[in-house]
């Protein structure tokens, strides 16, 4: 069994759809970037990039467990030991490791930055035109380099591989880059031919109604997402160390009860004490509660699936 740890972002899908093509069997382990899962120091083991998608394999090389980060080398990972849409041909293969790394290097940085303009440089003051422009060029440039190879072959490195299942979720938003995909004929037709893929459908569904392109992220969110540096990665990683669902109840209690009776100016009414009192008893038994639940992967990872028509709506707008 295959440990995905995962947010529904294009760097995720890209993993949930080569699991879905190998029919390899994974559990999803919901990563909230927002709240700044990726900074526990249990997922930082796994991951010491702070990002996600990764995975492990309990079942890996040897049969031993095996963990591994970064999205292109996950998928070489799946293509090896799937045997499946990562040629074993020498040839090949070196035409599927180009175009892998044309995505990992060039489409899915440049896309991301474009994404970064899009959806969340609004939430911050000054003005983003320039950026904006720079990195939509760029991605207009990289989709044009696509268009020309898939001129030449059905898909980009010949056969149907781990860099079209790269590159497909770089291509899904499109419309809300302000792009006519129309204008690269080949790679509308490659899209249209993945977007109908099954596998690629159910992929792209995994953890849907997790998604909020940039919109009700609150201020400590943003700064979660965009504030970081070498410094502020220690400071969010110290400060899961005391990871709140290890936390007992007594300490709960007690926290709630500084939080709720401990601030009130006097003169407290004993009624008011005892409401006071009570609010924080409820509050704490309710943090406990959701924090236990939230640390059990499979409590969180019940994701509700709906068809990529469905969520290509948003993307596409
Ligand atoms: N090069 C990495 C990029 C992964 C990445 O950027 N993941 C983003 C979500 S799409 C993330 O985890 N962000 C967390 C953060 O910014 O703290 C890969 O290809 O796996």
């Amino acid at each position: 069994m295959i440990d995905l740890y995962y947010a529904p972002t294009p760097n995720g899908w890209k993993i949930s759809i080569m699991l879905e093509e190998c029919g390899l069997p994974y559990t999803v382990i919901p990563i909230n970037l927002g709240k700044g899962e990726q900074f526990k120091p249990d997922f930082l083991k796994i991951s010491p990039n702070n990002r996600m998608p990764a995975i492990v394999d309990h079942d890996g090389i040897d049969g031993k467990p095996i963990s591994v980060f970064e999205s292109g080398a996950i998928l070489m990972y799946l293509g090896e030991k799937s045997g499946q849409f990562f040629s074993q041909d020498a040839r090949e293969r070196v035409k599927v490791l180009e175009w892998l790394f044309w995505q990992i290097g060039g489409l899915g940085p440049m896309a991301g930055q474009v994404s970064h303009f899009v959806n969340y440089a609004p939430n911050f003051p000054g003005d983003h035109s320039y950026s904006e422009k720079r990195y939509k060029n760029e991605y207009d440039r990289l989709l044009g380099i696509m268009d020309n190879v898939l001129s030449e072959r059905e898909y980009l490195a010949g056969d149907y591989s781990i860099a079209d299942m790269a590159s497909f979720p770089w291509v899904t938003a499109y419309k809300r880059y302000e792009v006519d995909l129309d204008r690269f004929s080949n790679v509308r037709r490659w899209f249209d031919d993945l977007k109908n893929r099954p596998a690629v459908r159910r992929g792209m569904d995994v953890g849907k109604e997790a998604r909020n392109f940039g919109k009700g992220m609150t201020k400590e969110s943003l700064k979660t997402m965009f504030g970081q540096t070498a410094d502020s990665i220690k400071e969010q990683t110290e400060e899961r160390k005391e990871d709140s669902s290890r936390r007992s109840l007594p300490k709960y209690i007690s926290e709630s009860f500084k939080k709720i009776v401990g601030e009130p100016k006097p003169p407290l009414s004993i009624n008011s004490f005892v409401f006071r009192f009570n609010m924080s008893l409820v509050s704490a038994f309710s943090m406990y509660a959701k924090n236990s639940l939230e640390s059990q992967p499979n409590f969180s990872a019940i994701f509700t699936r709906i068809s990529l028509d469905d969520i290509s709506k948003p993307l596409d707008q």
